[in-house]
């Protein structure tokens, strides 16, 4: 904890009940309610974090997140990345998706579904890397499988308006969520729209498992932050995420 101290300057103020999670042999904290990172500013300090909040900073070392970039370029080879429509309006989202895994999370202007093949080449999903597999197995303690994984990509004007993820059947599966590349504004809420927000930053490396309360939770990107990684060589952010369907039908 010394050394957090020296490197950031903030120390928290309930020290004493600091709980340092070695969980997965990674560092995370949780301060009472709060969870840490230590390369995070605590920003709109007094707002508690949902049980079932876990932050993970710098899961993934910078091989790792090379690897893993791989894998997904591979991946948008296969099955390209689209502009998600707004059901109804038809208006397109600023994120850019596609998936891995049996099912993927894809739009239309009748609402939100899960299918098996991607919307334009009409394909199976390409598989889910094995080192995501592994980490659902680290993390997530939840006795299935993954079932779809979402690829966002975040150009430097890309947002991702708070919502709640309520489209998987499997509403108590945990998600479990990689970001790589350019830093991230993330918000997270409670349960209801108007709740009290807190804002982190997310950095490439960094995995989030939403559990418990927290996956009923609204969240959403208010901004990426530019030129602030060097993993991505054209910039932006690319986010995981990593969720149970329940059954398709
Ligand atoms: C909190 N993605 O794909 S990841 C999404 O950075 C999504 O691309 C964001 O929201 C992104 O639906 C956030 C972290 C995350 C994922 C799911 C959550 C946070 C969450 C579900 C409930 C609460
Ligand atoms: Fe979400």
């Amino acid at each position: 904890m010394a050394g957090f101290r020296a490197n950031h300057g903030i120390l928290p103020h309930r020290y004493g009940r600091t709980e340092h999670l070695e969980l997965y042999g990674k560092k995370a904290y949780r301060i009472g309610s709060q969870a840490f990172a230590p390369h995070n500013h605590m920003m709109n300090t007094g707002f508690q974090l949902p049980d079932g909040f876990l932050l993970l900073p710098g899961y993934f070392d910078r091989p790792a997140q090379e690897d893993l970039l791989y894998r997904v370029r591979k991946a948008v080879q296969a099955a390209p990345l689209y502009r998600p429509v707004m059901p109804r309006t038809g208006k397109p989202l600023s994120v850019r998706m596609s998936n891995f895994g049996p099912l993927g999370w894809i739009t239309s202007k009748e609402g939100y579904r899960y299918a098996p093949h991607h919307p334009r080449t009409n394909k199976p999903w390409p598989p889910l890397p094995d080192c995501l597999a592994v980490l659902w197995d680290d993390v997530a303690n939840w006795p299935d499988p993954p079932q779809a994984c979402l690829i966002n990509y975040y150009d430097e004007k890309a947002r991702l308006g708070l919502h709640v993820d309520a489209d998987e059947k499997a509403a108590n599966a945990p998600i479990v969520s990689v970001s790589l590349g350019d830093q991230a504004l993330f918000r997270l809420g409670g349960p209801r729209r108007n709740d009290p927000t807190r804002s982190l930053r997310l950095f490439s490396g960094d995995v989030v498992v939403l559990g418990g309360a927290a996956r009923h939770c609204y969240h959403g990107v208010d901004r990426i932050y530019p030129n602030t990684s060097t993993l991505l060589s054209k910039g932006g952010r690319i986010n995981l995420t990593m969720r149970v369907v329940g059954r398709n039908i």
